[in-house]
């Protein structure tokens, strides 16, 4: 019936702010967001979303310091594709922050992020993972703006 897809966003936390990108091109362009894509064959889910940060913010994270923080399904009305997103959440980075091809990166503060331009969805659940909680949600989308179902729940683990 559905064809899941799995895929990776890493947000990195320093003190009270937070790194997003704009994501300059492809799927949620025009968009902030964390770092991310998708994973590999032959890579773990983790390892994904470290790739993926160093591809595209150009830093490093120590994969002991990157805990995973939600699990979410979008749908698509008239899609049979599922993507089926790890959200990480990293505390501790080397590097310095670059523009990539795909994202330009930014430091926000931890209660000023830009959600107006952000998924629709990421207002119920990163404010509930930044505070050091864990979420497992699912929402069904029409076009890439409107949410017409949703699921959400915090979890203690996953
Ligand atoms: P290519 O161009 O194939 O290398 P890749 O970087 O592998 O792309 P990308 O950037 O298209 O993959 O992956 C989509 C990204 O968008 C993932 O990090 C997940 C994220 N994403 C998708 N729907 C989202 C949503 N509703 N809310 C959200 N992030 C979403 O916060
Ligand atoms: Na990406
Ligand atoms: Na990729």
């Amino acid at each position: 019936q559905s064809l899941r897809k799995l895929y990776t966003i890493i947000f990195v936390r320093e003190g009270t702010r937070v790194l997003l990108g704009y994501k300059k091109r492809g799927f949620g362009q025009g968009r902030w967001n964390g770092f991310g894509g998708k994973v590999e064959s032959g890579e773990t889910v983790k390892e994904g979303a470290v790739r993926e940060l160093k591809e595209e913010a150009g830093i490093d994270v120590p994969h002991q310091d990157v805990e995973k923080v939600a699990d979410l399904e979008f749908t698509f009305e008239g899609e049979k594709t599922l993507m089926h997103v790890h959200v990480f959440l990293a505390q501790a980075f080397t590097g310095t922050p670059t523009e990539s091809e795909e994202m330009r990166p930014r430091w926000f503060s931890v209660d000023e992020l830009p959600f107006s331009d952000m998924w629709p969805d990421d207002h119920m659940w990163l404010p509930v993972v930044l505070r050091g909680g864990k979420v497992r949600a699912a929402f069904h989308f029409r076009g890439h703006n409107d949410i017409l179902s949703q699921r959400v729940e915090e979890v203690d683990a996953f």
